[in-house]
């Protein structure tokens, strides 16, 4: 890896003994929610506790006035499954199924690095640097979900947005980092970062054995077994089987989305249902949450600094 653009991800680069890998753990990347204050935001807390939390399903925000928003999933824990499955890959530098039309370290190394540098050039090195000492864990998050890629963002008003898929929620992160001047278009443009749906999203194929990621979740009896059978020609989840046998199925993952394209939320499966409003709660919490719950930020004077939890 790059030692100058690319410094930000020392945070959570873990002794590289070997070029290309990172060591992250995106659970790690999360969240000490402060105790008692926060009954009034009850199911928004559960919704982002972490380990389970799965709220890259398709959702919306309104930070315009009083704060609204609706959580979606998609069946898939977050950081333990899905970024577990990209944390996966990016430790292991053999790991390569691009033969039989799976990912390969090297494919999710360059877009998660690519999309470090491509964020960081948008938000400017001052802006960058002034983040980088608060909001790594942020941060971390953002490339593994945009890494990962699909669905979609769009802002509808100023501070009032949709958003589905790891790639929107991605993107609704970046919307709410508390940067010095706005954030322009282009960086909130899903279309302007690499990513990898077809292998990494709900419906993608890792190892290309014809199972989707969520075929693998579903027949796994533990998060440790989804992250090897999926990663595992022989396995689906945690049940064995014959190399490449689900390449004749019917799995979601050979509708695998391609790279760049925008899925909509609604094919995810099992959304979750929408969480109450909860009013009043400034983004500037959501995002102090990410640290442990001992900041707040300015960002909440600025109107647009809306954040959520979804994808
Ligand atoms: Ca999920
Ligand atoms: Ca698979």
């Amino acid at each position: 890896m790059r030692v100058g653009a690319l410094a930000i991800v020392v945070w959570f680069v873990a002794a590289p003994a070997l070029a290309n890998v990172i060591n992250v753990n995106f659970c790690d990347c999360s969240i000490n929610f402060p105790p008692e204050a926060l009954a009034e935001y009850m199911p928004l807390v559960e919704a982002l506790s972490f380990p389970d939390a799965d709220v890259n399903g398709a959702s919306w925000m309104d930070d315009r006035e009083s704060f609204k928003c609706e959580l979606g999933g998609n069946a898939m824990p977050d950081c333990s499954c899905e970024l577990g499955l990209v944390s996966a890959i990016l430790r292991n530098p053999e790991l390569d199924f691009k033969a039989v039309g799976g990912v390969s370290h090297e494919m999710v190394y360059n877009v998660f690095t690519h999309n470090l540098a491509v964020l960081q050039a948008y938000l400017g090195v001052e802006d960058y640097a002034a983040l980088q000492p608060l909001f790594d864990p942020l941060l971390a998050l953002i490339y593994g979900h945009l890494t990962i890629g699909n669905g979609a963002f769009e802002e509808e008003a100023p501070g009032q947005y949709t958003f589905s898929g790891s790639g929107g929620y991605a993107i609704s992160l970046i919307y709410a980092l508390p940067t010095t001047v706005p954030i322009s278009p282009e960086t909130i443009d899903l279309a302007n970062y690499s990513k990898l749906p077809e292998y990494l999203a709900w419906n993608g194929d890792a190892d290309g054995d014809g199972f989707s990621n969520l075929d693998e979740y579903l027949a796994s009896e533990s998060t440790a077994e989804f992250v090897a059978g999926a990663l595992d020609r022989t396995r689906c989840g945690s049940q064995v089987i014959g190399e490449g046998e689900g390449e004749e199925g019917e799995s979601e993952g050979e509708e695998g989305e391609g790279e760049g394209e925008e899925g909509e939320g609604e094919e995810d499966p099992g959304e979750a249902p929408p969480l109450p409003a909860a009013k009043g709660f400034a983004i500037a919490f959501l995002l102090s949450v990410f640290l442990g719950g001992g900041i707040l930020l300015h960002s909440a004077g600025t109107g647009r600094n809306g954040r959520r939890p979804a994808n």
